[in-house]
């Protein structure tokens, strides 16, 4: 007898073609599983169920979900990733590992003819000892939050990432009132409300908000750590400049001291690399992007020609405020290399030097 899940994913099937998790989902392999098993695959599927128009339609719950659900996820990775469905992922951060950068090492684009911009690295990570974010109690959010009030702590006393941190939780000594969350908000620090994304409130991962939110930055706001958002931990770098090496070092730094101090054991898979809650993020979880003015591409006020020319070169455009957000005055977008999983953290930063040149030629073509 075919569950609800079953038959709405049936349903589903022959009219939304783009929705990874539902063109992925097979009732056969859902009917060996557990009852427990059951359960929580369907909780992975819950938002591409309730929107149909998901491109990815699914979110890990557990920190073991890939594996423990691995002929689902093999799926729908391949057809994400455009990988095999056996594909291993291998982490790496030594540009140094690569051919063709330049002999200094140094990914300066200021060589490539462009002037300084505002360069972004961050990675997902979460604590391999909760439930992800799809299936934390509101207990288990200031639990988290907690924890990591302890490593802002040790933070704010190293000159290279002293800082403050602020919280949304009530009742937490770093609270923070509706006025300063707007300002943060505004600047760019503080992550928007999830609770109005509705692919993030039917995964799970909006709930409880804002319990167990806020987020850490340094004195010079170049570095910033979420905490609770679509991730347990979004940590991130960025500057204006034109070395892409100074935000990619400082973040690996900073991961490093912060996997350094007890308790913050990140969640890995030996096959799949560092957990994310989405598998778009998975493997790395690193999205290393630059803001670049491209005023001809987007002289029809769109970002439709941007996305036509990047796409090939293997590069995602977004607006300057991130996913779903507008184009920026003089036609400035937020550019990044397209591939997460089954490439290097490495092999992302050489990805976007390679490619911001190509993408700026095409631009100047137009203009031409
Ligand atoms: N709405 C989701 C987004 C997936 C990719 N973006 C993330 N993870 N922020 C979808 O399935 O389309």
């Amino acid at each position: 007898m075919p569950s609800e899940l079953q038959e709405k994913v049936e349903t589903l099937k022959g009219r939304y073609p783009d929705n990874i998790a539902i063109q992925c989902f097979d009732s056969v392999y859902f009917n060996t599983l557990s009852d427990d098993h059951k359960r929580r695959l369907q909780k992975c599927l819950n938002s591409g169920v309730e929107n149909p128009d998901s491109e990815m339609g699914c979110y890990a719950c557990q920190p073991s979900d890939f594996d423990d659900f691995k002929p689902f996820f093999s799926k729908v990775l391949a057809r994400h990733h455009k990988v095999s469905e056996n594909a291993r992922h291998v982490n790496n951060w030594d540009l140094g590992s690569l051919e063709g950068l330049p002999a200094d090492g140094k990914l300066d684009i200021a060589k490539l003819g462009l002037p300084p911009l505002s360069m972004r690295v961050r990675v997902g990570r979460n604590l391999r000892e909760f439930a992800l974010p799809g299936s934390m109690t509101q207990n288990d959010r200031i639990r988290l939050e907690n924890r990591m009030m302890a490593v802002f702590d040790k933070l704010i006393a190293m000159p290279e990432f002293g800082g403050a941190y602020y919280s949304l939780t009530p009742g937490n000594p770093a609270f923070i009132d509706d006025n300063k969350y707007n300002e943060l908000v505004d600047a760019h620090i503080m992550f928007k409300r999830m609770d109005t994304d509705r692919y993030l409130t039917a995964a799970g991962i909006a709930a409880d908000w804002p319990f167990g939110r806020g987020c850490y930055v340094s004195e010079d706001r170049e570095f910033i750590i979420w905490v609770g958002e679509e991730d347990h931990l979004r940590i991130m770098c960025m500057k204006r400049g034109t070395v892409l090496n100074e935000v990619f070092d400082r973040l690996k730094s900073a991961l490093d001291l912060v996997e350094s101090i007890e308790g913050m054991e990140f969640a890995y898979s030996d096959d799949y690399g560092v957990v994310t809650s989405c598998p778009t993020n998975l493997g790395t979880g690193m999205r290393a992007s630059l803001h670049i003015a491209l005023p001809n591409l987007t002289a029809d006020g769109t970002d439709a020609k941007a996305k036509a020319i990047a796409k090939p070169l293997g590069l995602s455009v977004r607006g300057i405020g991130g996913e779903h957000t507008p184009i920026g005055v003089d036609g400035t977008l937020d550019i990044s290399p397209s591939a997460r999983f089954c490439i290097t953290e490495a092999e992302i930063l050489a990805a976007l030097y390679k490619g911001i040149v190509l993408l700026k030629d095409a631009e100047q073509q137009i203009e031409t």
